[in-house]
Parts: C-alpha cells; sequence; structure tokens
C-alpha cells in the first residue's frame, strides 16, 4: 500500500510533463491556404490567362495593360461587373463565391474569359 502514493504522483508526474508535450506535437490539422491575389492582365484585346482556377476569398486583379478601356462584365444572369477599366488600371474581384464565372467585355464581346472559383 506504502507504493501507491508513488504509484499516484508518477502517474502526476507523468501527466503534467509528457502530454503537454503531446499536446504540442499532435500532428495539427493542415491550416486552410491564406488567400492569394491572381493577377490577369488584359491586353491585345485578350485576357490571359483566359481560364484561371482560383479558390473561395482569394482576389482576382485585372489589369489593363492594353491601348483601350475594357470591363469584365458576367455574363448570363450575374451582377458582377467591373464597369470601365481605363488603360493602365486594374479591377480586383473577391471571389467570394464558388462556382464557374463567365465574364466578356462589354465593349469587345469576342473578349470572353472564365474565373473558376474553388470552395475551401
Ligand atoms: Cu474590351
Amino acid at each position: 500500500m506504502s507504493l501507491l502514493p508513488d504509484k499516484i504522483l508518477r502517474s502526476l508526474a507523468f501527466a503534467l510533463l509528457v502530454l503537454p508535450v503531446f499536446g504540442h506535437t499532435a500532428p495539427a490539422a493542415i491550416p486552410p491556404a491564406e488567400p492569394r491575389t491572381h493577377v490577369v492582365v488584359i491586353e491585345n484585346m485578350e485576357f490571359s490567362p483566359r481560364v484561371l482556377t482560383v479558390r473561395l476569398g482569394d482576389t482576382v486583379e485585372f489589369r489593363n495593360i492594353d491601348v483601350s478601356p475594357h470591363t469584365v462584365t458576367e455574363q448570363g444572369p450575374g451582377k458582377i461587373d467591373s464597369g470601365m477599366i481605363e488603360e493602365q488600371k486594374q479591377w480586383k474581384l473577391v471571389a467570394d463565391r464558388a462556382g464557374t464565372l463567365r465574364y466578356a467585355c462589354t465593349y469587345h464581346p469576342v473578349m470572353t474569359g472564365t474565373l473558376i472559383v474553388e470552395a475551401k
């Protein structure tokens, strides 16, 4: 019986010394990726890249380095519209909706692009 308190003490020591270590070294869940910023260049009447895949929460910067203004305007029922992006200007879109966004330039409907937003 005289060993019992000793055992209890050892168990306590184990709990106090070892468990916190385990607590710190236990494999953590992979943290969600930090939001990123992607760039779509508008040049020579084209969006480049024409198809871009991003993750929910990412930012897409449309950078117009062309010689004329353009827009990024969602096709279909969507409402996303940059309005006029003048030469040497940019417009940023935060991807806050998962799915496929098809867009075109209002002034030049042949200019099209696709943004694929993946859920996290
Ligand atoms: Cu255009």
